[in-house]
């Protein structure tokens, strides 16, 4: 039996986190129980890199920081991710390989080729069955997450230009299974987007959300 890996992406405040827990809820209203995992994090060895990545007290090198979420992601794919998938279930990810495309190649010049292999060796080249790329400009997730009234991670604090190569190379992505969404949208509507493409991938997923 295999399960089915969806993984909501994209940049600060564009709303992945209400999206995933959004669309647990409508499984969980239909008797499935989706395993939600997020990125970095999920085991504890990753809550601890997570601790670490985030704490604006840490000044990393670009390739310390590719291989602190490289090491997460390990732990959390054959913990979690993997068994949970062989089990059958469904795997509902906020974040995944993209991100790392996004903040480490795009953000900080890593090299792709060099991303690619080491991602390999951290996934066993695990590929979601569908990343649903959240797109908002980064200034309206800012606005979001003041209004939120979350703290500025370490991250989060990069310069525009930064976050502006991020969002760039969100936009631009593209391959199988990797649908676009306008995040722009009230939450309700986002939702109603992602459910067409999730119930669409998931055997037996019940029908459409109302508008
Ligand atoms: N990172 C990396 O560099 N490399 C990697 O490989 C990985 C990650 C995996 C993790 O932070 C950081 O690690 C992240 C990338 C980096 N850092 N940065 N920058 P995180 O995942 O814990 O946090 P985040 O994703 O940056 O931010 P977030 O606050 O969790 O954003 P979000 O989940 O996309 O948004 P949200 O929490 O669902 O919503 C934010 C606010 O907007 C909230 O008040 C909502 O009520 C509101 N909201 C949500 N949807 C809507 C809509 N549709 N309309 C209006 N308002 C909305």
């Amino acid at each position: 039996m295999s399960g089915v890996f969806v993984v909501v992406e994209g940049s600060e405040g564009a709303g992945k986190t209400t999206l995933v827990a959004a669309l647990a809820d409508r499984f969980r209203a239909d008797g499935t129980d989706p395993v939600l995992v997020r990125e970095p994090g999920g085991t504890p060895a990753g809550e601890a890199i997570r601790a670490l990545l985030l704490d604006p007290a840490h000044a990393l090198d670009p390739l310390t920081e590719l291989f602190l979420f490289l090491a997460a992601r390990r732990e959390l794919v054959h913990q979690v991710i993997r068994p949970a998938l062989a089990g059958g279930r469904l795997v509902l990810a906020d974040r995944f390989q993209l991100s790392t495309e996004a903040y480490q190649c795009g953000g900080r010049g890593v090299e792709r080729e060099l991303f690619r292999v080491a991602n390999r060796a951290a996934t066993g080249g695990l590929e979601p069955d569908l990343t649903l790329v959240l797109d908002l400009p980064p200034e309206l997730g800012f606005q979001r997450m003041a209004t939120s009234g979350k703290g500025l991670d370490r991250i989060e604090r990069e310069d525009p230009a930064f976050h502006g190569r991020v969002a760039e190379t969100f936009r631009e992505a593209r391959g199988p299974g990797v649908v676009h969404l306008d995040a722009t949208r009230p939450p309700e509507r986002v939702l109603h987007l992602a459910w067409a493409e999730v119930a669409a991938r998931v055997p037996g997923a019940p029908g459409q959300v109302p508008h």
